[in-house]
Order: C-alpha cells, then structure tokens, then sequence
C-alpha cells in the first residue's frame, strides 16, 4: 500500500485500521486564518495561547477538557433536566452511573476537577503534611499547597525522560514513597494523590500491578490513596493493551478492579466523561463524606448539584456510559496515535511511548538553542499558532511555576508543548495538517528566538502571564 499511514500503522499494530464507532450529524464550521492576522492575534495575546480568541483560531488543540462533541444521547439528556434546587433526580442517576462503574459508596458533585480538588485538599490536608504523588498537576498541586502541605513527587525517574518507552511511566517508585514515609512519618501523610493517567508526564498510565502494590504497601502504614480519576478511562485502555492477563477484561472492569485498590477520587468530567463541564468527589469513608458534603453546600452549591445544572448531570450519567465503551476509547487513543505516529516518522521529537490524550513536542530538543529561562514550550505554542492556526499548550517552565519557599523558576525536566486532541471532534484529515505544521516549523527551528515574561499572575501563571519575543 502506498498510503504512509496504513504502512504505518500496519507495521505497528499488525491489524486492519480502526475507526471512530460514530458519524457526525452537525458541523462546526471553522476558518483559516492569514499569517499577518495571526501574528496581530498572537501580538494581542500577549504570546499566550490562552489568550487568543477561539475565533482565530483553525484547529483548537489547547485542551480536552470541556471540549468534546456530545452524542445525539446525551443532546437528549438534556432536555430531561430536572432543575430542582434540591434533589434532582439527574443527580440520583449520575449518583448511580459513578457507583456503577467507578465502585465508589458516597458521591459529593462539584462544578469540575478543581472543585472536587479543593474540597480533598481542605478537608485532609493539615499546615505541616506531606503529599506524595506521581508527578504534579497544575491545579491539583495548588490546591494542595494552599491547604499547607507540601508536594511530593514519587514517581518513577522513567517518568522524566521524555525518550524512555517504559509501558507504564505513571507508576509511583514504592522506593520513594517509603523513603518518604520513613523520613516525615506515616502520620503526616494525609493520603497518596495518585493521578490515573499522568498528564503532566505525557498521558502515561499507571500498570494494575503498580496500584495493587501500592496499596499493600500503603496498608501497612495505613495511608489512604485519592485517585485522580480525571482520564482514567484512558490508563484503563493501557492496562487492557499492555499488561499481562487483561487483554480479555473489558475497559469497565478494568476501571473498576483500579478503583477498588483507592479510598476515593476526584473528577474532571470534562474530560474522560464527554461533556462540557462538571466534577465530582467520590468516596467510601462515611464520616469523610459527612465532611465533604457539608463543605460543598459553602464553595460549590447543594450537595445534590454542586454547581452543576440538573442537564449537566444528565449529559454526564450518559456520558460515563459512552466512555467505558471499549469501541470509544480505542478509537480515542488511536486518534492520538495516528498523529504521533506521522510526527516520529518525520523524527520530530515527543514523549514517548504516545500517551493517552495529546501528543508532548519535546520543546528541550526541538528547541536546544533556547533555555528554559527563555520559556521553549511558550514559543513552540506561538510558532505553531504563526504558522497555521493551530493552537497548542505549554506545559514546560511557566506551567511548573515558582517554588513558594525560594520564588524560583521551577524548572521541569520536561519541557512540552502539548496538542490535545479533543474527544470526537476531529478528524483524520485535520491530524494530517496538523502533523505538516508541526514538519513546517520543525525545520524552521533554528531561526526561533525565546521569549521573556513581561506579566505574571500570582495563582495558576499560564493562564495568564504575558510575554514578549526576544530581540
Ligand atoms: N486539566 C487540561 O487541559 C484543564 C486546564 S489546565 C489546568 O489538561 C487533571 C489530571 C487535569 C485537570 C485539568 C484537573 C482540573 C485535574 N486533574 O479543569 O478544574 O488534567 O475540571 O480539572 C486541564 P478542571
């Protein structure tokens, strides 16, 4: 066959190619912009990705996160909102979708992740604790922080080189983690923030082995573990492709065996769950529930709502349904995987191996004349958005932010820029152009200049820091 991808992917995978188990009815349309309106946009934007209208934008790959097309089922759900101040009996069927599929006994909704993130961090978090991890995220760490504790990281050095193919880079080295317990006490440790897959390290997964051991070892201390179940659907796909004994267990019972080695999790539905906007906080514990049910009604809303309309919750019962289907999340990673595969055909460097929800450009590599003080993965984000409208995210030095004890730069040893693929959104065609962009600017690399930070935001930088390029 001539076509690269099938000789691609048929070297790769052996097997005829897949597709999406759906077919669009509506249409967005959107618009290719000139170089010189781009560069006007960009000039506005202060550099910043997030700052740029959508308008200007051709193929919007900052995130996943509220951005997926919903089905003509959850469209449906929609118009069955019940918008009851209290007790809505859409909270009652999403109560039943999460205890169906994620396992978990009590349900707290919240608006979305950060939420759900607040009210953990809150409630078991004390001035002076520890909060061991497998890597950080933005939000999730902030969260931590600003409840007094102090972030840990315990997860596998694999996880920091962007080149190494371990299958399950998100794991926690059980070595760190005891080190950790053994040096500040198990007592200081309020819980293990365990994130199912790892977005910061490249959508990597965590193995079945790795949380079953993790949580003999957390016994034995008797620390409880918080799951992070934002794309968890996702870590379950890896675990059914890679690891022994699952090939033949359906992406919903893999989910839940994970589940049930954790006390709890939180939860962007705007990811994994196919919808808009939404959260939740899940837990087995009665009396931590009791908590976290009175503290939602003081940040978010009522406990039966948690900032959520009444179809919101709808769409989302509807929505975990979609996304455990083994046919969904297949097409989903694969997606992803379509176009990191053109871009290492081309040897552009990316984390490897492809993760579960965006390609990571490894902006060190791309951009070796530029150091992280001058912000690479800012300037891929700009330079790709230059040259063809596509948008992207840094999440390299102004992601990490500064370290509240020095005010430093913290400098990552991954430096990305992330291309988010949407769920159910684009197609084949629209990775092909984005791959070409990324080729165009790729080969234009040595002429990039960085960038210096000319606004900096006290909370969460890059959303809304500004920069300005280097003469
Ligand atoms: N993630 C993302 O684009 C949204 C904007 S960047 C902060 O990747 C994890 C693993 C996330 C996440 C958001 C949240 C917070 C928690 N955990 O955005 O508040 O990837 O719903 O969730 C983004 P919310």
């Amino acid at each position: 066959m001539s076509n690269p991808k099938f000789r691609t992917m048929g070297k790769q995978f052996g097997r005829r190619s897949w597709a999406e188990p759906w077919k669009i009815k509506m249409v967005e349309p959107i618009k290719m912009t000139s170089r010189d309106d781009r560069l006007k946009s960009l000039q506005e934007a202060g550099y910043n990705t997030f700052l740029l209208h959508s308008e200007d934008v051709y193929i919007d790959l900052l995130t996943d996160s509220g951005t997926s097309a919903m089905s003509d089922r959850q469209w449906a759900g929609m118009m069955l909102g019940d918008e009851a101040y209290a007790g809505s009996r859409n909270f009652y069927h999403l109560e039943e979708a999460v205890q169906k599929y994620y396992g978990y006994r009590y349900l707290v909704p919240t608006h979305q992740g950060r939420g759900a993130e607040h009210l953990i961090s809150r409630t078991l978090i004390k001035p002076g604790h520890y909060v061991p991890a497998n890597m950080y995220f933005t939000t999730t760490r902030l969260h931590q922080e600003l409840a007094g504790g102090t972030f840990v990281d315990v997860i596998i050095d694999e996880a920091h080189d962007p080149a190494n193919e371990h299958p399950f880079k998100g794991n926690v080295s059980l070595e760190k983690l005891e080190a950790l317990i053994k040096r500040v006490g198990a007592d200081n440790i309020p819980y293990v923030s365990l994130a199912g897959t790892v977005n910061m390290a490249g959508g990597q997964p965590v193995s079945m082995a790795n949380v079953r051991a993790l949580r003999g070892l957390c016994d034995r201390y008797g620390i409880p573990i918080y799951l992070d179940a934002t794309r968890m659907m996702e870590n379950a796909f890896f675990i059914q492709e890679r690891e022994e004994g699952y090939q033949d267990k359906s992406i919903a019972t893999i989910l839940k065996e994970f589940c049930s080695f954790t006390d709890g999790a939180w939860m962007s539905a705007k990811k994994d769950h196919l919808v808009n906007i939404g959260g939740w906080l899940a837990v087995n514990d009665g009396d931590l529930f009791d908590e976290l049910r009175n503290l939602v009604v003081v940040y978010e809303g009522l406990h039966t709502y948690g900032g959520m309309a009444g179809r919101d919750m709808e769409a989302l019962a509807i929505g975990i349904g979609e996304a455990v289907e083994d046919d969904h999340i297949r097409a989903r990673v694969e997606q992803v995987r379509y176009l990191g595969t053109l871009l290492t055909d081309w040897e552009i460097p990316i984390v490897k191996p492809i993760g579960g929800h965006a390609i990571f450009l490894d902006a060190k590599s791309f951009y070796s004349h530029i150091p992280q003080s001058q912000f690479p993965s800012q300037t891929l984000a700009a330079e790709l958005y230059l040259d063809s409208g596509i948008r992207s995210m840094e999440r390299g030095t102004v992601s990490a932010g500064r370290d509240p004890e020095t005010g430093d730069h913290r400098y990552p040893s991954l430096e990305l820029t992330r291309l988010t693929i949407p769920r159910r959104v684009y197609t084949q065609a629209h990775m092909d152009v984005v791959a070409e962009s990324v080729k165009a600017v790729y080969d234009a690399r040595g002429e990039a200049r960085g960038l210096k930070m000319v606004y900096e935001p006290r909370y969460l930088r890059f959303f809304q820091a500004r920069f300005e390029p280097l003469a």
